[in-house]
């Protein structure tokens, strides 16, 4: 049996995904653009429950302020007829040549105080649509040369543009977070806060730190060769998974916004066991939005497009389904304790033991055995082989 997307699973879609015409660096578009008013009715349809955008993917820049009220209008319309709802909206600061060397970091003052003004103005429209998120991708705060980026002036002024948005949504009551979203390089040679790890070390310099985290995108770190699911644990570790931007890539190469799964299958194995399973007793260690971000390929039509849309959440569900038979396999419980995996938990020292307590202890050191105790193996080809074969579906 196929699972079928409910609510409930908080499955949501950027409306640039599925809207996205497949104009590329080197063809023209292969898709009519889409109405923001039937992604919200094709994506209930197919079992989603919110829909996200940028400011400049459902009002087109420039609009009249008329314009964009009756763009608002209708949205909302098919929102409230749907029942879909926008979890998370994030600014477009990125697409118009203004902002070519950057929006919060750009080496023109002028460019980063309308950049302010523009996320001002989304951060309102955002709260009036009840979203929770507020995402910051700085595709464009970076450099492709040297002498022409003063870094530690960049992360000043990136600190300063996070720090007044922060003020702002604190002074209004919006309620909203902030989920800095990192990339390495593209569309920037080099790109600021280039992965997870140099966002959550950024984060703690904030003046409104508790209100930010990160929204991590699975291809993002792969691009830069890491591990995604130990960065999304470390992300939920100290408490800042704010968002997830779902989708795949198969290793380090330009950002493909693959389909959820349709690359490094075995991680997403992983991510998908340890945000469903990962929590303290067993359960869910993340209860936001199973956000996809993702571009449906150049070669799909529209119908392409929403038979796309369902395999990401369809391969999120099957692998939901595989990661809980794998948790309740006895053969899997066996190779857990085998590898000691619960030992890790125990702490190295008692809550009672001191520095000196560990240095009388002769037993840690001088009668240590390291030869005997470097003897054994810990089991890991066999446990990680049981996750393959539940995850190719012959584990039970
Ligand atoms: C852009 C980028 C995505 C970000 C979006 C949010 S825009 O498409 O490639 O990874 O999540 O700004
Ligand atoms: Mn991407
Ligand atoms: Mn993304």
């Amino acid at each position: 049996m196929t699972p079928q997307p409910k609510p409930e699973d908080r499955f949501s879609f950027g409306l640039w995904t599925v809207g996205w015409t497949a104009r590329d660096m080197f063809g023209e578009a292969t898709r009519p653009p889409l109405d923001p008013v039937e992604a919200v009715h094709r994506l209930a349809e197919l079992g989603a429950y919110g829909i996200t955008f940028h400011d400049d993917d459902l009002v087109p820049f420039g609009s009249s302020d008329g314009d964009r009220a009756k763009i608002i209008t209708s949205f909302k319309k098919a929102l409230d007829e749907t029942g879909l709802v926008v979890p998370m909206v994030t600014t477009n600061t990125f697409f118009h040549p203004v902002f070519k060397d950057g929006a919060f970091t750009a080496n023109d003052r002028s460019v980063r105080r309308f950049a302010l003004r523009k996320i001002l103005r989304n951060l309102d429209l955002g709260a009036e649509l009840g979203a929770r998120t507020f995402v910051f991708w700085g595709g464009r705060e970076g450099a492709e040369s040297h002498a022409g980026k003063d870094v530690r002036a960049a992360l000043d002024r990136y600190r300063e543009g996070l720090d007044l948005l922060a003020q702002y949504v604190e002074d209004q009551g919006y309620g909203l977070r902030f989920a800095i979203e990192p990339k390495p390089n593209e569309p920037r040679g080099d790109i600021l806060l280039p992965t997870v790890g140099h966002a959550l070390a950024f984060i703690e310099t904030l003046e409104h730190r508790d209100m930010v985290g990160v929204n991590p995108e699975v291809g993002h770190e792969q691009m830069a060769g890491l591990n995604f699911a130990h960065g999304i644990a470390q992300a939920l570790w100290q408490g800042k998974l704010f968002h997830i931007d779902l989708n795949g890539q198969t290793g380090p190469r330009f950002d493909q916004d693959l389909i959820f799964g349709h690359g490094d299958l075995l991680n997403a194995f992983a991510l998908v066991d340890l945000l469903e399973n990962g929590g303290p007793s067993g359960g869910p260690a993340y209860d936001g939005p199973r956000h996809f971000d993702y571009k449906p390929a150049r070669t799909e039509d529209r119908e392409g497009v929403w038979a796309s849309a369902a395999a990401n959440m369809e391969t999120y569900l099957l692998l939901k389904e595989r990661a809980a038979e794998f948790r309740a396999d006895p053969a899997v419980h066996e190779a857990l304790e085998a590898s000691k995996v619960a030992e890790l938990s125990v702490p190295t020292l008692t809550d009672t033991e001191s520095y000196a307590d560990l240095l009388r202890d002769r037993s840690a050191f001088e009668d240590f055995g390291p030869d005997a105790a470097g003897h054994p193996g810990y089991g890991y080809a066999h446990l990680n082989q049981l996750a393959v074969r539940h995850l190719i579906g012959v584990g039970k």
